[in-house]
């Protein structure tokens, strides 16, 4: 053998002893908003801060926008390891367990401060059913108060009779029925769609997916009624966290706790910009009249005992320590 190649064998071992040390991990990341939503953003830079903390061992690919799987399928995919990772609104499946459907109860915690609060509270018990569910809750983050995008002035619940209401899951529609429109469920990827062929012409949503849909192309009322927050939540397969060395998982659960404060902070700094980028686009954002106000105040206390009916004891546990606070 010759010199070189003895050396070309040393260097070989090396490389293979090596690669352990460099194996790389790469995780897909199923989220359902665009990839220039805050949502998707906060997502992007929680995994350039994995990737940096872990010196490149765990990458991600974020797959945004409902790409990789449809909203509705997110949470089911990483349960089953066909993606890594995901992001899902809480509420759409509210009908596994009422815990999910705690933030879109109309006017209970309508404010940042509240929403806080009440994740605060919430989160225990999220944890503990996705946990149940082979999953792991890395974090949290709010939407932009929820209103109701209309073609015409609603001077009273009575004007939102026989409306095509966009819900985006049980709780909102509940509220299109209780109002007396018929629920269309459709998700955000979908609206711009379905307000451009007319399968719905009232829409409950934020600020936020108000401008990602382009929704003044359509609509030209917002009403802003800040009546609740629901929150987004991103949450990893249990096996594939457990899968990573013990220093990879404890940067990650770091990182996860960083975005999660970046993440609120981001929701409540950009609320303010999306409603102006609204009223630049020439729509009439406007707060409700008193009279709509109460209609949908006296829904949300129905729509309030509703859920701790449906959440029995453990449910009224939450809501108490939540009022507590
Ligand atoms: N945007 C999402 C959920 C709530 C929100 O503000 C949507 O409309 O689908």
């Amino acid at each position: 053998m010759t010199r070189f190649s003895r050396a070309a064998i040393a260097l070989a071992c090396t490389l293979t002893f090596a690669l352990p040390a460099l194996a790389q991990t790469k995780w897909n990341v199923a989220t359902a908003y665009p990839a220039d939503n805050y949502h998707t953003e906060n997502i992007a830079q929680f995994a350039k801060d994995v990737s940096a903390a872990t010196g490149g061992k765990v990458g991600m690919t974020i797959h945004a926008n409902a790409s990789l799987f449809k909203a509705p399928e997110i949470k089911r995919a990483v349960q089953t390891g066909q993606a890594q990772m995901g992001e899902i609104i809480l509420s759409l499946h509210e009908n596994e367990d009422p815990i999910y459907g705690l933030d879109v109860v109309p006017f209970l915690a309508a404010s940042f401060p509240e929403a806080k609060k009440l994740w605060d509270v919430q989160r225990a018990a999220v944890e503990k059913k996705l946990a149940s569910q082979g999953l792991v809750l890395l974090f949290a983050v709010p939407w932009p108060p929820q209103g109701i995008y209309t073609k015409k002035d609603v001077g009273g619940v009575e004007d939102l009779k026989g409306l095509k209401f966009r819900a985006y899951s049980v709780g909102t529609s509940r509220i299109a029925e209780l109002v007396g429109g018929q629920p269309v469920t459709v998700q955000a990827a979908e609206l711009p769609q379905a307000l451009a062929t007319g399968v719905v012409n009232a829409v409950i949503t934020s600020a936020s997916t108000g401008y990602d849909s382009k929704i003044w192309e359509s609509l030209t009322h917002f009403y802003d009624l800040q009546a609740w927050l629901p929150k987004n939540m991103i949450f990893v397969n249990k096996a594939a966290l457990d899968a990573l060395d013990k220093p990879s998982q404890d940067a990650l659960m770091k990182a996860a706790e960083e975005a999660e404060t970046r993440g609120w902070k981001l929701a409540e700094e950009k609320t303010k910009w999306y409603s102006d980028q609204l009223v630049s686009r020439g729509m009439k954002v406007v707060p409700p009249t008193a009279a709509l106000k109460a209609g949908l105040g006296k829904i949300g206390e129905q729509l309030t005992g509703d859920w701790l009916k449906r959440a029995g004891p453990s449910g009224q546990a939450v809501v108490d320590a939540f009022r507590a606070k």
